[in-house]
């Protein structure tokens, strides 16, 4: 069986909405990141970059968010329900699983870490990660624009998924980047109904 090494966080969420959705076994392994527990001996032997999430798969140790994705995707999706079987669709989405580690992930992060610290220094970096998240916001909204689309390829997959708990917390937060375009607010809307998104926005429980 799986074993998912994760926490409460947007990046071990990526990969609990995915096996929901996959409807694939999986034994969760908490690691409290507050505790520091992702620096523990048994940890950093998972993952010597003491992040989660990681997963065990036959003997096989993976980690980074959108890499796990993309061989749950190939062993576990035959449908193409999250990874399509297209190959340019499937491209596609790889795409945008590659963008959100380029792009919104590193800058929701900073800027998150800069607003829970005060001082000038930190003001500063709260408007240049935040103008950042507002130009990659927008580069989401006129995808979803230019294409009519329900999901950032047409239809969901891994892309949506990479994306969904980080810019979630950003919605939920007031952010205006996200609560001013209401194509963005509509399609982070869409996602959270899922019941398999609702599922792994829970683990770890
Ligand atoms: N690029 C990595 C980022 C993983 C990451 O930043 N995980 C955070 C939680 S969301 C973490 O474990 N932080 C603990 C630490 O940095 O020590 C991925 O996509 O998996």
């Amino acid at each position: 069986m799986i074993k998912l090494h994760t926490w409460k966080t947007p990046n071990g969420r990526k990969v609990s909405i995915a096996l929901e959705e996959l409807g694939v076994e999986y034994e969760v392994l908490p690691i409290d990141t507050g505790a520091e527990e992702q620096f523990s001996d048994a940890f950093l032997a998972v993952n010597p970059n003491h992040k989660i999430p990681a997963i065990d798969e036959g003997g096989q140790t993976i980690w980074e968010s959108g890499a796990i994705l993309l061989p749950l995707g190939e062993r576990h999706d035959r449908d193409g329900r999250i990874l399509p079987r297209d190959p340019a669709k499937r491209m596609e989405a790889i795409q945008f699983a590659f963008f959100q580690i380029g792009g919104v992930g590193p800058n929701l992060a900073r800027f998150g870490a800069a607003l829970r610290k005060e001082g000038d220094k930190n003001q500063e970096m709260i408007e240049i990660f935040g103008r950042e998240m507002n130009r990659l916001c927008g580069v989401l909204d006129r995808i979803l624009e230019n294409g009519n689309r329900d999901y950032l390829t047409g239809d969901y997959t891994i892309g949506d998924i990479m994306h969904f708990p980080w810019l979630r917390i950003a919605q939920n937060m007031g952010a205006d980047w996200i609560t001013s375009r209401p194509r963005l607010v509509d399609w982070l809307d869409r996602i959270a109904v899922r019941p398999a998104v609702a599922r792994g926005m829970e683990i770890p429980g």
